[in-house]
């Protein structure tokens, strides 16, 4: 029923497909680096506006923005509450505190609740046991899970972050948790793990189309939804072009933070409207 909140939702509501604002950045890489480019962006209210403004399908965030205004837009846009984040300040391997609760989402009125992992660090075990005991307890709450499968330190090189097999891995890895939605960076040609090369020399990969394709079918055969980030500040039409090639290969969506809100809201609005576009095909 929360997955139906979302997916009858805003403009692509009834389409299948989705388009979330994440906001966590101010946390996991400071205020002024996410927020300086357009200021109103530090006020949560404005963030929730511009989902709603843009008709998205969900709006994730840590717990003290999702409070400043969970009650003045009560019911306007389903919210996911990101439960985890890292910080720009640490230095230790990659790693995320468990700031907020199944609880605290339910207080909140969220449909589900966001989990970041980072597959291939020191750390990972302990980041896939949090998630496994906070999805059981989702579920048993009805809330769905949102993980933010990011490969990261071990035996993942700082290039092959993105690699085809290490994206494809991480999609895999959040399916098999029994993640409802799964959420990976797009990938990139090659592949990363020292071993994965003979496995991969049948796997078309050229266009970014083939390679989401590929991560679907890691996503057991297109049966669960994933949706693939936006990333750094973009050109709006590469930013276009590169979701038209997400939809070619099959993709549920995007998640889209600093590309909508570091721009000025009436640009931000028209670039998020030609991405729905996309998706509505
Ligand atoms: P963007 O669209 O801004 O890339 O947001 C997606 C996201 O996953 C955020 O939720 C998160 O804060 C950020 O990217 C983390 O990216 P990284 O770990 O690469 O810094």
């Amino acid at each position: 029923t929360n997955l139906a909140r979302l997916l009858m939702h805003g403009k692509l509501g009834g389409t299948g497909k989705l388009v979330i604002l994440p906001v966590d950045q101010g946390y996991e890489h400071g205020p002024a680096r996410s927020f300086a480019p357009n200021p109103a962006a530090y006020d949560p209210h404005y963030l929730y506006q511009l989902a709603i403004d843009a008709g998205l399908s969900a709006y994730a965030a840590p717990l003290g923005s999702l409070e400043q205004g969970a009650d003045t837009f009560a019911g306007e846009v389903p919210l996911i509450l990101k439960v985890n984040s890292a910080n720009s300040l640490s230095d230790s391997v990659p790693d995320q505190a468990v700031l907020g609760s199944v609880d605290d989402a339910l207080r909140l009125g969220c449909i589900g609740i966001g989990f970041t992992i980072y597959p291939g660090s020191d750390n990972c075990f302990t980041m896939q046991e949090d998630l496994a005991e906070l999805t059981r307890e989702a579920k048993a709450k009805g809330l769905m899970t949102v993980v933010w499968s990011y490969p990261r330190g071990g035996k993942v090189s700082k290039k092959g972050e993105t690699a085809l097999d290490i994206v494809a891995y991480a999609a895999h890895m959040a399916a098999l948790m029994g993640a409802t939605i799964i959420k990976v960076k797009p990938p990139e040609k090659g592949v990363d793990l020292k071993d994965a090369e003979k496995s991969y020399k049948d796997i078309k990969q050229d266009t970014l189309a083939e390679r989401i394709s590929h991560v679907m079918q890691a996503s057991f055969n297109n049966k669960r939804v994933v949706v693939f980030s936006g990333g750094g500040a973009k050109d709006a039409d590469a930013l276009v072009e590169e979701i038209t090639q997400i939809n070619a290969g099959g993709g549920f969506g995007s998640i889209v933070g600093r590309n909508s809100f570091q721009r000025e809201k009436s640009e931000a609005v028209a670039l998020l409207n030609r991405i729905v576009d996309v998706y509505k095909g």
